[in-house]
């Protein structure tokens, strides 16, 4: 058994072009256990990250003792990288998961049953509803729960209480990859999927450490650049990556642009393709809107002025651009470098774009991978529990919401559709501000995660708001409610979730959770019954009970739209692999049609630098017709620009053996060990400057707020410092140094620009 600690992507199988991925099953039992002592096999998915790799969890005596990948899987073809082998069954077992809900009682949590508990959370939900009304309640969710899970709750909130408030962590995460779909195409849905990479000659990826956040995929990457006839990689990051290394070997580029320039980068490559011709016209004449707007924006980064903002030589940005205009099949990814960073959806538009200019969609190898990073984030997008509506609709469009209030049987009026859905970083706004009074949080630990730390713990721990949180461990979130539930985790219940190239999984439950925990689901739906919610005829609104039956709702509610799941069934996903929707489709696109048409899209769009919405009379006059958008804007400076107090820009990121804020990996040994604690990474330049060496104590400081830990010099250019987010502690995490700022359309937050300053921590008291 080899060790994926050290050797993170396993034993290569090179393989060429158009020809089939290999086979390899990776496998891991717990220390002690055999494969003959194992008594089931119970098929399901990696929840570990958005690649979602097919699995089978081994149950023994009732408990999750390892995973295997499943070779018949389209999605990794029975690998599984660290953390699906060392990370997906450990924390099951950990002597410190939640058994019993608790309640704050005379300032402390103290455990107590569930009619308890329940019963506090109606009585402060009921009392606020009377008083109040649906604007005093707030949802924030995930990217970590299940699709049955998620459209209860969406129902719950648009048709049982009528609160445009709830969102997901969706919202830091992959907001930006469904906001840039959505303008450019008219809805989101990938366009791409995974079988492209067999088929490409190039691969582009824009502010994507793919070989360390998705680990199997890079596996699928790397299993062509060392084959016959291998792609050429071009990477994006500040960062000297693994990608970026890999792009060097294949003859690629390493572009790195300076922190919050991604955009004027962008525009740059966009403008070689005009000068070069290297559009094809007859496609975009006929199948997109706007390339003169686009044209007359990018006019003005020349090479030379690229340079200048983003610090990129002229050389390497024309090379670059060369490679693109010259391919036949690129394939292009993108996550957070650009989606967490400044101007983050015209960023990722001008991805779009460049695929739009060369004709480059819907055909094998020419794919967009509009990156998810959790597993379920999709899902949520799709199901509407995250400020989207269920099955991509369009909020401003009444017909839209005439087809939900009759699949609900309510009344329209009651679906909050008067504005666009509140965003995350608004919700806890509002909870700052007192008018959000209940505030339910589950799956997902913002006492860590959600950006200027200080401020998130001070409105979480405000008497003024009623927190609920759902979660597997006491997080540093949990430690702030006013009621904690116990919930079932992956393995311990029964759902389906939707990976970044829209492949379904069924994920069945393996084994009972600890104690007195319940699944999501089964709480969601408690809460629905003490509250009593009716449809328009006295009947109970939610008409389901378990998984299946919530998926079959979730069947009708989808069909017709683009991410149509009718013709999916839990019969259907038993099969060996998990299926793509819609209807198993590779790629959507394939015809050129996109699904702008005014009455089917899920957003008449945005302006990209300001956020101003486009309006239903606006986008019928320019009758899309399926045609898709090209769309660009300026570059704007960042928000916090480097200044002689904090001279230094700050951005984050992940580290390969961690996953977020490590209630799971944390609890891996072989993971814990690999990543035991926080650092952060400067240039070797900058930590000479200030006297710093490998491993020193520095602190690092922001306008709002300061951390401490050992230094690693290496990966990052000159004038950058680079923290991992994984590690809570108020003296350690990332997230005390960045801002409350969000990109104007899709409203993620910046967590990659902000200003800094760093010092020798020690001697210093
Ligand atoms: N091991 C591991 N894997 C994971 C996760 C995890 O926590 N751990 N989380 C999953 C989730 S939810 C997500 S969203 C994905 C995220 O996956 P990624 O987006 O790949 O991860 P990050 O490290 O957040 O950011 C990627 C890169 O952005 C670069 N970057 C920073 N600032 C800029 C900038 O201004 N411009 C550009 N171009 N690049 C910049 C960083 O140097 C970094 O290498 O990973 C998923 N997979
Ligand atoms: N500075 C900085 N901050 C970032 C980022 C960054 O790059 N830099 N990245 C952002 C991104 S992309 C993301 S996705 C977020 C992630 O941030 P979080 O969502 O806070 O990350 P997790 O630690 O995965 O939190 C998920 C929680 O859900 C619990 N959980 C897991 N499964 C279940 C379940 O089935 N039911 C219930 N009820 N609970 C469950 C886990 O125990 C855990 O506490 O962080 C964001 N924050
Ligand atoms: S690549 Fe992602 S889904 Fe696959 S095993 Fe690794 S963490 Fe799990
Ligand atoms: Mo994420």
């Amino acid at each position: 058994m080899t060790d994926r600690i050290t050797d993170i992507w396993g034993t290569g199988t090179p393989h060429a072009r158009g020809t089939a991925w290999p086979v390899r099953v990776d496998q891991h039992l717990d220390e002690g256990i055999t494969e003959d002592q194992v008594d089931r096999w119970v098929p399901s998915a990696c929840v570990l990250c958005s690649n979602g790799c097919g699995c089978d969890i081994a149950v023994k005596d009732g408990r999750m003792v390892g995973v295997r990948g499943r070779a018949g899987d389209a999605v990794n073809h029975g690998r599984l990288g660290p953390k699906g082998l060392y990370g997906s069954t450990a924390w099951s077992r950990s002597a410190d998961r939640l058994t019993r809900p608790m309640i704050r009682e005379g300032g402390e949590l103290t455990e107590c049953d569930w009619p308890a508990a329940m019963g506090r959370v109606v009585e402060v939900s009921r009392r606020l509803m009377r008083e109040k009304g649906p604007l005093s309640h707030g949802f924030y969710t995930s990217g970590q729960l299940f699709l049955e899970e998620y459209y209860t709750l969406a129902v719950i909130g648009k048709a049982g209480l009528g609160t445009p408030h709830m969102d997901g962590n969706t919202r830091l995460c992959t907001a930006t990859a469904a906001a840039a779909l959505k303008e450019s195409f008219g809805a989101d849905g990938q366009p791409g999927c995974y079988a492209d990479i067999e088929q490409c000659d190039t691969i582009f990826l824009y502010g994507h450490n793919l070989a360390e956040t998705q680990t199997v995929l890079w596996s699928r990457v790397l299993d062509r650049t060392r084959g016959p006839h291998p792609p050429v990689l071009v990477c994006v990051d500040p960062r000297r990556t693994r990608v970026a290394e890999e792009a060097l070997r294949t003859g690629g580029v390493h572009l790195t642009p300076r922190v919050g320039t991604n955009l004027a980068l962008m525009n740059g490559l966009a403008r070689e393709l005009f000068e070069h011709g290297w559009i094809d016209e007859k496609w975009v004449a006929g199948h997109t809107l706007g390339v003169d707007e686009l044209r007359a924006i990018v006019d003005a980064y020349t090479p030379d002025r690229v340079a200048e903002i983003c610090g990129v030589a002229p050389d390497d940005l024309r090379r670059a651009a060369r490679i693109f205009g010259t391919a036949e099949r690129v394939l292009s990814t993108v996550l957070q470098g650009f989606y967490q960073s400044h101007q983050a959806t015209a960023a990722a538009v001008a991805v779009n774009n460049l695929h739009l200019l060369r004709g480059m969609i819907g055909r094998p190898g020419a794919g967009i991978l509009q990156m998810n990073g959790q597993p379920t984030a999709q899902n949520n997008r799709e199901c509407g529990a995250d400020g989207d509506l269920p099955g991509f609709r369009n909020w401003d469009d009444e017909r839209h919401i005439q087809q939900l209030a009759e699949l609900w049987n309510v009344d329209p009026l009651k679906i909050p559709h008067w504005a666009d859905p509140t965003h995350a970083m608004q919700i806890m706004s509002y909870a700052e501000e007192g008018s959000i009074g209940f505030l339910w949080i589950s799956a997902t630990n913002p006492a860590v995660s959600m950006p200027e730390s200080a401020r998130i713990r001070r409105i979480l721990a405000d008497d003024r708001c009623f927190v609920v949180v759902q979660d597997l461990f006491l997080t540093e979130t949990a430690r702030l409610a006013d009621v904690v539930l116990p919930a079932a985790g992956w393995g311990e219940k029964t759902g389906t979730f939707t990976n970044a190239d829209r492949t379904v999984h069924l994920s069945e439950k393996a084994v009972d959770p600890p104690g007195e925990a319940r699944s999501d689901l089964d709480i969601f739906l408690a809460y629905a019954d003490a509250m009593d919610f009716r449809d328009r005829d006295g009947a109970p609104l939610i008409k389901w009970r378990t998984p299946e039956e919530a998926f079959d709702a979730w069947r009708a509610a989808s069909k017709g739209r683009p991410c149509d799941y009718s013709g999916l069934s839990y019969e259907k996903l038993r099969g060996p692999t998990g299926i793509r929707w819609p209807n198993g489709a590779e790629r959507l696109y394939t015809d050129g049609v996109f699904p702008s048409a005014t009455e089917y899209c899920e957003t008449y769009g945005h302006d990209l630098v300001t956020g101003a919405t486009v309006t239903q009379l606006e986008h019928k006059a320019l009758r899309p017709d399926g045609r898709a958008f090209l769309k660009g804007a300026d570059q704007t400076p960042p928000h916090e620009p480097v200044s002689d107090e904090y001279p230094l820009l700050y951005t984050t990121g992940r580290t390969v053996y961690q996953f977020h804020t490590r209630t799971k990996t944390g609890r891996a040994e072989p993971l814990r060990r690999a990543a035991p604690g926080m650092w952060v990474e400067l240039s070797a330049a900058d930590a000479e400057r200030l006297g710093i060496a490998q491993g020193d104590l520095v602190r690092v400081e922001s306008p709002r707020g300061w951390i401490e830990a050992p230094a690693r010099i290496g990966q990052v250019p000159p004038g950058t410092v680079f923290a991992p987010f994984h590690y809570g502690g108020a003296d350690r995490q990332a997230n005390e140094l960045t801002m409350t700022v969000w990109d104007p359309v899709s409203k993620q937050p910046c967590f990659k620009t902000a200003a800094c300053r760093v010092r020798k921590a020690g001697g210093r008291g």
